[in-house]
């Protein structure tokens, strides 16, 4: 479960939520700033859990792509922290958007902010492979930015990167608004995919949507997907308006039984 989905939840009370429907990791949004590390590992370790991936959601403030070169700096400054997040917390990767979000127009050329998103990540991801960390550089639909939507544009970008720590992941949501077939997207990401963000069609939880999650599930088996599945939904537009505790236990118990029936019978 990305853990901003519960707003200003307590990180305890999350933790417990996650335990009690038997979660295996938890996805840390990238704010280290209001963590204390300490705790926050001990709390981990006390509930079997472990943490999944850095979740940089500062990305809704900062951009890689920006034209502007102090504007890039910040945004590789805030994605190194994450980095340093993930180390100190032990997981193996950050998962990174490759431009502002909400950014659904170019400032400039479109060509040219694919390029400074390019040397931008490139500089997060050799940062990163020092660490040990991966990048997972997730397309996100055209709602939300208009530089990378799908799983081709993912995988030419990270191959112009170049780095063995910059990987892609993939959103199910993302996916059934840009990808011609989302299981065939899976198999395209082949070994290349390193991180997986789950929700229906509709951003809800798992089944009350229309995606075929059998067939999703029966590609990632394919594939060799052996990683986290990690619980993304948002009921409302706005991704920061927070779920309802009544909300939280419903959807949170509801993705975890169905991916568990589906990881069985596929
Ligand atoms: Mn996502």
């Amino acid at each position: 479960v990305s853990n901003y989905i519960y707003g200003k939840e307590p990180l305890h009370k999350t933790v417990q939520r996650l335990s009690k429907f038997s979660y295996d990791g938890i996805e840390m949004q990238g704010k280290p700033e209001i963590y204390n590390l300490k705790k926050a590992r001990k709390l981990f370790a006390d509930h079997h859990l472990s943490v999944s991936s850095v979740g940089a959601i500062g990305l809704y403030r900062l951009d890689p792509s920006s034209a502007k070169e102090d504007a890039r700096v910040r945004a590789i400054q805030y994605l190194k922290e994450c980095v340093d997040f993930a180390t100190h917390l032990e997981a193996p990767l950050v998962a990174v958007a490759a431009t502002r979000s909400a950014k659904v127009e170019p400032e400039r050329s479109a060509q040219a902010e694919w390029k400074f998103a390019v040397e931008s990540i490139r500089a997060v991801g050799e940062y990163a492979e020092k660490a040990g960390v991966s990048l997972a550089v997730e397309p996100v639909n055209r709602y939300r930015t208009y530089l990378l939507n799908n799983v081709d544009q993912a995988l030419k970008f990270i191959d112009e990167v170049g780095l063995n720590s910059v990987k892609i992941m993939l959103d199910c949501f993302h996916m059934n608004i840009e990808e011609p077939d989302p299981v065939d997207a899976v198999r395209k990401a082949g070994k290349q995919l390193i991180h997986m963000h789950v929700a229906d069609s509709n951003r809800l939880s798992v089944g009350r949507g229309h995606l075929d999650f059998k067939a999703i599930v029966r590609a990632l088996k394919e594939i060799g997907y052996d990683r986290y599945l990690t619980m993304e939904i948002h009921l409302r537009p706005d991704p920061f308006i927070p779920l309802s505790e009544e909300e939280a236990d419903l959807y949170t118990e509801e993705t975890i039984r169905l991916l568990r029936i589906y990881e069985k019978i596929c």
